[in-house]
């Protein structure tokens, strides 16, 4: 049993150190938010974990930054949108795990570059381990993404099964 506690434990403190940690990151760099910018380029060499912040900067109602499911990414539409936002400076805080979608909702900015998707891990690596934040709603998730959700969140109630 000793064993099942310390890596709660351990999982815990993993929890803690990644918040403590937390990164903000300008998306766009120099560019900003705005077409004509490749942000899959932009997102290539970055890792993103749940507390870090994404700051969008671009002119006050000139762009939106809107966070959309996959089906409103893949069509570059709003209309379901999850949050939206033109003040100009939109900070988003990752909360939650899983892939995370932001489009630009002025016609013809998203199919000009204006798209965005986040993968923001748990634990600073990985999507298959580390704690899971309860009350997580309101993203939806790809099917892979939801089974290792539900395999992280099944190894945790056996911890706390056996602890
Ligand atoms: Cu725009």
């Amino acid at each position: 049993m000793a064993s099942f506690s310390a890596a709660l434990v351990a999982l815990l403190l993993a929890s803690c150190a990644v918040a403590a940690a937390a990164t903000t990151f300008d998306v766009g760099d120099g560019h900003g938010w705005q077409t004509g910018v490749d942000y899959t380029a932009w997102t290539s060499d970055k890792t993103f974990a749940v507390g870090d912040k994404l700051v969008f900067n671009y002119t006050r109602k000139a762009h939106t930054v809107t966070e959309v499911n996959d089906s409103g990414y893949s069509a570059c539409s709003g209309a379901n949108s999850l949050s939206n936002d033109d003040s100009g400076a939109t900070t988003v805080t990752l909360t939650m795990a899983g892939v995370h979608y932001f489009i630009c909702d002025v016609t013809g900015h998203c199919p000009n570059g204006m798209k965005l998707t986040v993968t923001v891990t748990v634990a600073g690596g990985s999507t298959t381990g580390g704690t899971v934040p309860t009350g997580a709603s309101g993203v939806s998730r790809g099917p892979a993404v939801s089974a290792a959700v539900a395999a992280a969140e099944g190894a945790l109630v056996a911890l706390a099964l056996f602890s």
